[in-house]
């Protein structure tokens, strides 16, 4: 298997779950500026990563990749027993791909909305704002558990990867006390350190 990634972004969330199942894999750094070549376009057409490459399967997107590789390793029980269980691993993979990286994403790239620096400072504060709301639903939800879902679960990685970011930029959580468990928890987890040491982050 290959994973085409971009150096602490989203595919860390699929790199983690690759090494929670323990299987072998190759990853392939995609800069920025080859996010737009015919080659990598041909890959995903939308131009962006993770692009999973398994075989004749060519899989973007990653709440799609990380259930694929949870269907190919059932055993690692990284999902709910029940029809309910796995419905809540769903809901808060979809929170983090949808509700948070969505919003996290104007506050990295405001400009790509506005060239006006005071249009960007409203749209990244007013992001800033809907991120620490959702934060405040992530650290509600957190609340007695130590992982989104009850148990360890494919949702999980990908809220680290989010709570990461919030670092780098100074969104500042550490007054939700769940949600700073849990990234430390996560931070201390040897497959979350194995996947940041091969992109160079640990
Ligand atoms: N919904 C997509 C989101 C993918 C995405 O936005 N990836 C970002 C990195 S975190 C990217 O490649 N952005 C391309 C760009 O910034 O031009 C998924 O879950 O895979």
């Amino acid at each position: 298997m290959k994973l085409y990634y971009m150096t602490g972004a989203c595919p860390l969330a699929s790199q983690i779950v690759l090494e929670w199942i323990g299987t072998p894999y190759e990853l392939q750094l995609v800069e920025r500026t080859a996010l737009r070549n015919p080659e990598f376009l041909a890959l995903n057409p939308v131009g962006s990563v993770p692009v999973l490459v398994d075989g004749s399967l060519t899989l973007t997107q990653n709440p799609a990749i990380v259930e694929y590789l949870l269907e190919k390793h059932p055993e690692t029980g990284l999902h709910g027993k029940t029809p309910e269980e796995r419905a809540e691993v769903r809901r808060w993979l979809s929170f983090c791909n949808s509700d948070l990286h969505r919003t996290f994403s104007m506050i990295f790239g405001a400009a790509s909305y506005s060239e006006d620096p005071a249009v960007q400072n409203i749209l990244t504060q007013k992001s800033v704002d809907r991120v620490q709301f959702l934060f405040g639903v992530a650290d509600k939800n957190l609340e007695g558990k130590q992982y989104q879902a009850g148990n360890r679960s494919i949702a999980d990685p990908y809220l680290y990867t989010i709570l990461r970011w919030a670092k780098a930029k100074q969104v500042d959580f550490s007054d939700k006390p769940n949600l700073s468990a849990f990234f430390d928890r996560m931070d201390a987890d040897a497959g979350v350190q194995a996947a940041l040491k091969k992109q160079g982050l640990a």
